[in-house]
């Protein structure tokens, strides 16, 4: 499988016509057979500024536009500060994931994510009505080809420019907050349109940037961090190592997940780097996470990824990201030994794109960071 960028990736599907109708008619018909009177919106676990952009888009459009009432719901707590701050500053609100109510929904719609990926839950009691996102399809992944309203653009940055294009067709004037919350999903995830940039990801940028609330975007931008971030940065710095032109950086425990990909894309920042792994056990979720990046030059994500990870877990990607996910069977024992292992494998693994052995001998010469 591959990760194609060309422009038919960013259209619309063919939905006959609008996909702005589709999603309404999919929805009012799913309505019309139900009991349940609302829309449950999902994302996947640990939501980042695209997924949470994406929530507030899609719930002021359903609501606006398509006289639907939802609920949002999310899985995993949030710990990036940034993300924190994004949430807080908006004063968004979202429910628990285990309090809901399955009689109350007539479906459920998923945004930044798709069923077969393995940080994404949903119910199993409330039909799966519609999916915006813009990752490739898991591998083995056939729930999705069942979803009424299926809109998976592969060539688009930011699940965000997607609802921004309903709301655009819709000809809803965006408010404040919801141009905020997208602004912020599109800016990180195509990195302020410097990587997996469409034309439509620039036109909602700009859009969204015109109507968005600048007076709390550096309060987002630059948040207060805890103290214990500083531990694990030293932490990461101390086990990184370079070797010519490839990062590895591999944690052991890590207490969540965004930080692995803040690493990511802090070590690819490196002179001379062009493409970066991080990975770590994240106990919480009994799994390993791993995040891999490549800078422009080197090409897509994706592939290499699935090298590295040679079979094993759940990943995804698009353009230069790419992220994957091992469950780890003794996680409650810690895993440590599995843990181990596993860096090991996939340090072996990476290391051998680069044509090293699995001695570690031939190729470029590796170099600790510190
Ligand atoms: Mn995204």
């Amino acid at each position: 499988m591959t990760q194609p960028e060309d422009q038919e990736h960013s259209a619309a599907p063919n939905f006959q016509g609008s996909s702005l109708a589709h999603l309404h008619e999919t929805l009012r018909a799913a309505a019309a057979s139900s009991s349940g009177d609302r829309l449950l919106v999902l994302t996947h676990r640990g939501p980042d500024p695209d997924a949470i952009g994406s929530l507030e888009g899609i719930r002021f459009l359903l609501d606006r536009s398509l006289g639907i009432k939802s609920d949002i719901v999310t899985v995993g707590r949030i710990h990036r500060a940034e993300n924190l701050a994004l949430v807080r500053a908006l004063k968004l609100e979202f429910g628990d994931y285990e309090e809901v109510q399955a009689e109350r929904y007539f479906g459920c719609m998923l945004v930044d994510t798709q069923p077969g990926f393995g940080h994404t839950v949903i119910p199993t009691d409330i039909p799966l009505l519609g999916v915006l996102d813009h990752h490739v399809t898991p591998d083995g992944d056939s729930a999705s080809a069942k979803v009424p309203h299926l809109d998976v653009r592969l060539g688009v940055g930011a699940t965000c420019t997607i609802v921004w294009d309903y709301i655009r067709e819709s000809g809803l004037e965006l408010d404040q907050t919801v141009a905020t919350a997208l602004f912020c999903g599109i800016r990180y995830d195509t990195k302020d349109l410097s990587r997996n940039v469409s034309p439509l990801d620039e036109e909602a940028y700009y859009a969204t940037f015109r109507r968005a609330d600048r007076a709390v975007l550096p309060e987002i931008h630059n948040p207060p961090l805890p103290r214990r971030y500083y531990a694990e940065l030293h932490r990461a710095l101390d086990l990184a190592s370079q070797h010519g032109p490839f990062v590895c950086c591999l944690l052991g425990d890590v207490s969540h997940p965004e930080f692995i990909a803040e690493m990511a894309d802090f070590f690819l920042r490196m002179r001379g780097a062009s493409w970066v792994v991080v990975g770590g056990f994240v106990e919480e979720e009994g799994e390993y996470v791993i995040s891999l990046r490549t800078d422009q030059a080197f090409g897509n994500a994706y592939p290499l990824l699935q090298r590295v990870l040679d079979g094993k877990g759940t990943f995804g990607g698009h353009g230069h990201i790419a992220g994957g996910r091992i469950p780890i069977e003794r996680a409650e024992e810690g895993g440590l030994e599995e843990v181990e292992e596993l860096e090991n494998l996939i340090r072996a693994a990476a290391l051998a794109v680069i044509g090293k052995d699995e001695d570690g001998g031939a190729g470029p010469l590796e170099r600790d960071l510190i």
